[in-house]
């Protein structure tokens, strides 16, 4: 073979991260370029807690898309295992993708976050949610992000697909020339376990209000494929007796319709009937626990491991 068909026949492959504020449309807008829902999306902030790929194989590109929890001032130790995971993928990933939403007008990204994504390999700067954003608010968009980081935005709604084909190419032309990453045919890297376990938290996000949908964590324990239906016991961790007793409800009534809800979820994921076995237990202040929160398989920055 010559150089020159093989430069034609090269393919392109990378990792493409998506950042940005809570409740910008991250997750929305990794699920609209994987036209696949994968990353659980609802109207509250603090949503994804842990990187979730997305992987998409197309006309010999393939983008390995991963999504980030929102960028957020810590609180908890589980605050700072979502810092820890967003930092990180800007440093390693080759297309940092910064989201901004449109609607809100010149985003207020502070120094230090504007400090964090300069250092991406590639930065382009996503203005997401046109659709319901005023001319003048997407023209403040525009001028910060030249201003702050001599970007030129591209305009998309996660929500209605409109210039998301655009910046599809256009993150595609930036992406280096390399055989691909995964198998063609695979959408994500993660274990379906680990998606069932978000379907379920999603869908207390749904149900529940306040702080119980922040104060719990979902595991499947066990996940038995093979039988009819497929049987998949997951737990549903909470902080305090008294947030056991809201998910579970008078007479398990509320628990009832949660995994009745969250069954359909997982079915339409798996594509088979599945039986949902919940089960919820207190593990008091998991989200302050060091090793609590290395068990349910979060990432801690170095010096906070145990
Ligand atoms: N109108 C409109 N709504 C959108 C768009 N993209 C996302 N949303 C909505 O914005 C809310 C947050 O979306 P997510 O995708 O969960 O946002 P996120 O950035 O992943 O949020 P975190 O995971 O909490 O950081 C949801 O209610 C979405 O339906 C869009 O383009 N237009
Ligand atoms: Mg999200």
């Amino acid at each position: 073979m010559t150089q020159q068909t093989d430069a034609q026949n090269a393919t392109r492959a990378g990792t493409v991260a998506l950042v940005g504020f809570p409740n910008v449309g991250k997750s929305s807008l990794m699920n609209r370029l994987v036209e696949q829902k994968l990353s659980i999306v609802t109207p509250l902030a603090q949503t994804t807690r842990e990187r979730v790929l997305g992987i998409d194989t197309r006309g010999g590109v393939q983008m390995v898309f991963i999504d980030t929890p929102g960028l957020v001032d810590p609180r908890y130790l589980l605050h700072r295992a979502m810092m820890h995971e967003a930092t990180e993928v800007i440093g390693d990933a080759d297309v940092v993708l910064l989201l901004v939403d449109a609607s809100r007008g010149e985003p207020q990204l502070r120094e230090d976050v504007l400090e964090l994504v300069r250092r991406a390999k590639i930065l382009i700067v996503v203005s997401n949610k046109i659709d319901v954003a005023s001319d003048a608010d997407r023209a403040a968009v525009r001028r910060w992000a030249r201003e702050h980081l001599n970007a030129d935005a591209a305009e998309v709604s996660a929500e209605t697909g409109e210039g998301t084909e655009a910046l599809r190419a256009r993150v595609a032309e930036r992406l280096p020339e390399s055989p691909f990453l995964y198998p063609e045919e695979d959408v994500s890297s993660q274990p379906v376990r680990f998606f069932v376990a978000e379907l379920v938290r999603e869908t207390i996000f749904e149900l529940y209000e306040k702080e119980v949908p922040y104060s719990v964590a979902v595991k499947v324990e066990e996940f038995r494929e093979n039988a009819q239906p497929v049987y998949i016991r997951a737990v549903v961790f909470v902080e305090r007796p008294t947030q056991k007793a809201i998910l579970i409800g008078s007479g398990g009534s509320a628990i009832k319709r949660l995994g009745q809800a969250a069954r359909l979820k997982v079915e339409e994921f798996v594509g088979a009937p599945v039986y949902l076995d919940l089960w919820v237990k207190v593990l008091p202040k998991w989200r302050k626990s060091p090793l609590e929160l290395q068990r349910l398989g979060f990432t801690l920055p170095e010096e906070q491991r145990k």
